[in-house]
C-alpha cells in the first residue's frame, strides 16, 4: 500500500525515466529503431524493475497516467535526437491491456503526437497477443491507431495465443519473436523450429519480424540465415540512456 502511494507520486517527483534499447539490422549493423523501456528510481526503494511496478500500476489505474507520460517522453526524446543529429528512424512504446479499457487510446496517442510533433510513421506501439485477444473490440482500436498512421508490433510473439485468422485481419506490421525462443536457438531443436516457423509466418503474412533477446553472434547468424534481418538484444546493446545512444550511434 505504501509502495502504491509512492508510485502515484513518482511522476511528479521526477522518479520515472526511460531507457532505450536499439533495434539493429543484422547484416549492416544499422540502427533501425529503439524500444522505450520505463524505469522507476526511488530514493527508498532503489531502482524498481518494471515487472514489479507495471502490474501495480495496472491494478490501481495509474497505468493510464504512466502510459501517457512514457509516450510523451519517448516522442520528445525523438525530437532531441533529431536536433542532436542522430537518426533514430523509429521508436517502439509498450502498451498494456488496461490502457485499452478506457476506449480513449486513439485520442491519447493522437494528442501526444500532435503536441510533440512526432511523425506518426515513426511511432510503433507494442502489444502482446493477449492484449489483442482479450480486449473487446481490439480490431476497432487497432484499426483506429492504424488510421492515424502509427504502426503496431506484436510483442513476445509465440508465448501467448493468437488466432492466425485474426492476425490476418489486423493492420499489424511487425512480429517480435519472444526472447525465450532465441535463448537456446543453437541447442534446442524445438526452439529452432518455432523460430523458423515464426519467420516464415511473418513472411507469408507480409509482416516485418524482429528477434528479441539476441545475446550472441551465433544467434544473429542463425536468424539471418533463416530470413530474419532485424534484432534487439544484449549482443547489440542493453537498454541505455539517451546520451549513450548518441555516443554509440551518431557518426
Ligand atoms: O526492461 P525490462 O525489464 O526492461 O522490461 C520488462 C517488461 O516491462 C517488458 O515486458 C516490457 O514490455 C515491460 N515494459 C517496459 N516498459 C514499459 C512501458 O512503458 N509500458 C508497459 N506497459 N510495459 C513496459
Ligand atoms: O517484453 P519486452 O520485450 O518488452 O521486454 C523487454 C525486456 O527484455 C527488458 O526487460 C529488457 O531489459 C530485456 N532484454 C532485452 N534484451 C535482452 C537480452 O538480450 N537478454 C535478456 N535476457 N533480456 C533482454
Ligand atoms: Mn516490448
Ligand atoms: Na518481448
Amino acid at each position: 500500500l505504501r509502495i502504491e502511494a509512492m508510485l502515484r507520486r513518482s511522476i511528479d517527483k521526477g522518479e520515472i525515466f526511460l531507457h532505450y534499447q536499439p533495434q539493429v539490422e543484422i547484416d549492416s549493423g544499422r540502427l533501425i529503431g529503439v524500444e522505450a523501456l520505463v524505469r522507476w528510481q526511488n530514493p527508498e526503494l532503489g531502482l524498481v524493475p518494471p515487472v514489479r511496478f507495471i502490474p501495480l500500476a495496472e491494478d490501481t489505474g495509474f497505468i493510464n497516467q504512466l502510459g501517457e507520460w512514457v509516450l510523451q517522453e519517448a516522442c520528445r526524446q525523438m525530437k532531441r535526437w533529431d536536433d542532436a543529429g542522430l537518426n533514430v528512424p523509429k521508436i517502439a512504446v509498450n502498451l498494456s491491456a488496461k490502457q485499452f479499457e478506457r476506449g480513449s487510446i486513439v485520442n491519447m496517442v493522437g494528442g501526444v503526437l500532435e503536441e510533440t510533433g512526432l511523425d506518426a510513421a515513426r511511432l510503433q506501439l507494442e502489444v502482446t497477443e493477449s492484449v489483442i485477444m482479450d480486449t473487446g473490440d481490439a480490431l476497432g482500436f487497432i484499426n483506429d491507431l492504424h488510421s492515424i498512421g502509427v504502426s503496431l508490433a506484436i510483442d513476445d510473439f509465440g508465448t501467448g495465443y493468437s488466432s492466425l485468422a485474426y492476425l490476418k485481419q489486423l493492420p499489424v506490421q511487425t512480429l517480435k519473436i519472444d526472447r525465450s525462443f532465441i535463448k537456446d536457438i543453437s541447442t534446442d531443436i524445438n526452439d529452432e523450429a518455432i523460430t523458423i516457423a515464426i519467420i516464415q509466418l511473418a513472411k507469408s503474412l507480409n509482416l516485418s519480424v524482429v528477434a528479441e533477446g539476441v545475446e550472441t553472434g551465433e544467434q544473429a547468424d542463425f536468424l539471418m540465415r533463416h530470413g530474419c534481418n532485424k534484432a534487439q538484444g544484449f549482443f547489440y546493446s542493453r537498454p541505455v540512456l539517451p546520451d549513450d545512444l548518441l555516443s554509440k550511434w551518431r557518426d
